[in-house]
């Protein structure tokens, strides 16, 4: 069940400890006392926590479970997330403390202050009412990683519009989906980002998702509901025009006033939908709420990284496009008035050093990454990392995936200099905010282990029937109690929300990823238990790729499997059965392979890519027809192939090592 089983090995014998540094510790934001006081009364825990947003009429209940496993947190209370984000500092006099140092990868920056953010914000509002929007549309927001984007979703947020970010590397038919599922209104686009010293177009994956419903297209009918298309200007790149749809940001938002009154909206209102691949081939559209996500979001962030509003500098490095940028950059650290870097490039462009010289030119504090970045960093060496000044760091993070000891040891000694806490923090998409997590002025923390659960928060390992394990023992990662970030749904699928999450365990919300308690009931996250894949930290299911591959005219049935990479953490490696006799099939395996790897590209995203298509004559499959992917990771992993008893014909696992030892 458990995909990352070589980090097992690790985790039995790993004994170090790491306590917080006593100077650290004296002025840490949480102390030992904040898991006494949620153990104490959990829901007054978070009624506190509650109470440090700015709430336009106060909330009187604290949680609604009647209508589980849909939960209601402070429901009767109204705010509104921009305002907390951006008008409360400047209200309360905190206008001129920088809120982003932009750094465009091309070396172009910005400084923004919470008073910046301020005019934009409600210019942008006042863009999006004249362009019709109101409470409740949705909006799908494309964009590289720019200020602008932060912006475009905090005026959605403004006005009580609904936004779906959807990362700007995803494919026209991704974000056709997205924008359809949600039926989108309105869709914020750049003409293009910057990638790697390219011009990366964007405007025409839109131009393209929304042509597709034209004449003699594959989907008719889809895209209808979009009514604008807003595009900023980043690259300057020559962009086709739909005259009457397509408006420049800059003609829209610019001369647009800078007051707007926010939407006040009750607690449950949905703040944003995200989209997130399931176990099924078509993508959720998890919801999140207002009051109860905000909550969460801005909790953690003070407690889990330390935030000293007045002094730190804070840089996650995730794209907005994530659930990472939604709460780690966008509502927790605003919410809590926090000085951020936003970077929109890539770590080795111009140079592999970038993220080091922008920490050494910054004076980055506190720093949130995700394994696969680290891991990346080891392999250039850590030479790079040592010609820069990185004392300004006291703080580093990690999310996205399970990171391995040897890759957190390498982080807290070359980029922490020994001296930094490194908070691994466990958390989804669907929990909106972190679950798990040491605190960094508290807990001695253990390489490669998550720890315990934040205060406020109840989870537990447990076995196929639902009963918790015992220290020492692994099974399944388990909510056993609602928490204020949860996701309030999937997007017009209650159904589906209650089968993917509550049908496993009677009243236990299921998480998907397998863990294990240590002797000292410390927890070790061991990767997904479902097909569904972590490539980067970046969440992919086999159904989905297996879908785009056998959409192509070649591919008469594929299989798709997460093989374990040392910088990836998963690669995504496919099992393809060709139909020989194909119009213009070329006869050489590596042709088909590398066409068919550029086509999952197109149909999803470069992220879906394939590392390895390999052709084989058949797949193996049980008695009853399922493929067994168990086996084919195996190939992929190159180990000796498992119990094949159970397979309809035995005889193909041998075919399909002796056609790879044949050089497919
Ligand atoms: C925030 C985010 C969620 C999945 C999750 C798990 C994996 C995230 C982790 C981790 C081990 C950590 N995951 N953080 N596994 N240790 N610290 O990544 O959300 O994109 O929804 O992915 O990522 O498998 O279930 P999302």
């Amino acid at each position: 069940m458990v995909n990352v089983a070589h980090t097992l090995e690790n985790l039995h014998t790993e004994r170090r400890t790491f306590k917080p540094p006593a100077s650290f510790a004296a002025h840490a934001n949480a102390t030992s006392y904040e898991y006494k006081k949620a153990g104490v009364d959990r829901l007054e825990y978070w009624r506190e926590a509650a109470l440090r947003l700015s709430w336009k009429t106060p909330f009187t209940e604290i949680l609604d479970w009647s209508d589980a496993p849909v939960s209601r947190w402070f429901h009767d209370g109204t705010l509104n997330a921009c305002d907390n984000a951006v008008d409360r500092h400047v209200r309360e006099g905190r206008g001129d403390r920088v809120a982003f140092h932009f750094v465009g990868e091309p070396g172009d920056t910005q400084t923004l202050t919470y008073a910046d953010m301020h005019v934009r914000v409600q210019q942008a509002a006042n863009a999006l009412v004249s362009l019709g929007l109101t409470k409740g549309d949705r909006v799908a927001i494309y964009l590289p990683q720019i200020p602008e984007a932060v912006v475009a979703m905090l005026a959605c947020a403004r006005i009580g519009a609904i936004h779906s970010v959807v990362f700007g590397g995803f494919s026209t038919e991704s974000l056709r989906q997205r924008i359809d599922d949600a039926e989108a209104k309105l869709v914020i686009t750049a003409d293009g980002g910057n990638r790697r010293g390219q011009h990366l177009a964007l405007k025409p994956l839109v131009d393209e998702a929304l042509a597709s419903h034209g004449e003699g297209s594959a989907h008719p009918g889809v895209c209808e509901s979009v009514e604008h298309v807003l595009v900023v200007r980043r690259t300057g790149q020559d962009t086709a025009w739909v005259e009457g749809r397509d408006v420049w940001w800059h003609d829209a938002v610019d001369h647009q006033s800078a007051e707007h009154e926010p939407a006040w909206v009750e607690a449950e209102h949905p703040l944003f939908i995200l989209y997130t691949s399931g176990t099924t081939g078509t993508p959720k559209g998890l919801f999140h709420s207002t009051g109860g996500y905000l909550t969460g979001v801005a909790h953690t962030h003070r407690i889990v990284f330390d935030l000293k509003p007045e002094s730190d500098v804070y840089w996650c490095t995730a794209d907005v496009g994530w659930v990472t940028g939604h709460s780690y950059i966008v509502y927790g650290p605003m919410t809590n008035g926090a000085t951020q870097v936003l970077y929109e490039g890539t770590p080795n462009s111009p140079h592999e050093g970038r993220w080091w010289e922008i920490v050494e030119q910054y004076k980055v504090t506190i720093l949130y990454t995700a394994p696969t970045a680290i891991r990346t960093f080891m392999k250039w060496g850590e030479t790079i990392p040592n010609q820069y000044d990185l004392s300004s760091l006291r703080l580093l993070g990690s999310v996205g995936e399970p990171i391995n000891p040897e890759a957190w040891m390498w982080y807290r000694r070359v980029i922490g200099g020994d001296r930094c806490p490194v908070v691994d923090t466990w958390w989804q998409t669907e929990t909106g905010a972190i679950m798990i997590s040491p605190l960094p002025g508290v807990t001695a923390s253990k390489p490669g282990s998550a720890m315990t659960p934040v205060p406020g928060i109840s989870i537990d390992v447990v076995d196929d029937a639902g009963r918790p394990v015992a220290n020492g023992e692994g099974g399944y990662l388990v909510v056993t109690e609602p928490w204020p970030s949860m996701l309030r749904g999937i997007w017009g699928n209650r159904h589906r929300y209650v089968s993917t999450y509550w049908n496993h365990f009677d009243g236990l919300y299921f998480a998907g990823d397998g863990a294990k308690k240590d002797v000292d009931g410390d927890l070790w996250l061991l990767g997904r238990v479902d097909d569904v894949m972590n490539v980067s930290g970046h969440r992919l299911t086999t159904t989905e790729i297996e879908h785009a591959l056998v959409a192509h005219p070649w591919v008469a049935e594929a299989a798709v499997v997460g093989a374990a990479d040392e910088v990836t953490g998963q690669a995504v490696v496919a099992f393809v059965i060709v139909r020989s006799d194909a119009d213009g099939i070329p006869a050489d395996g590596d042709e088909v392979a590398s066409a068919l790897r550029e086509h999952v590209r197109r149909q999803i995203g470069a992220l879906a890519k394939p590392r390895t298509i390999l052709v084989v004559a058949e797949l193996p499959k049980t008695r009853s027809g399922k493929i067994m992917r168990r086996l084919l990771r195996d190939v992929a992993e190159h180990r000796e192939v498992g119990d094949v008893t159970t397979l309809a014909d035995s005889s193909v696992m041998d075919a399909i090592r002796s056609g790879l030892e044949g050089g497919a």
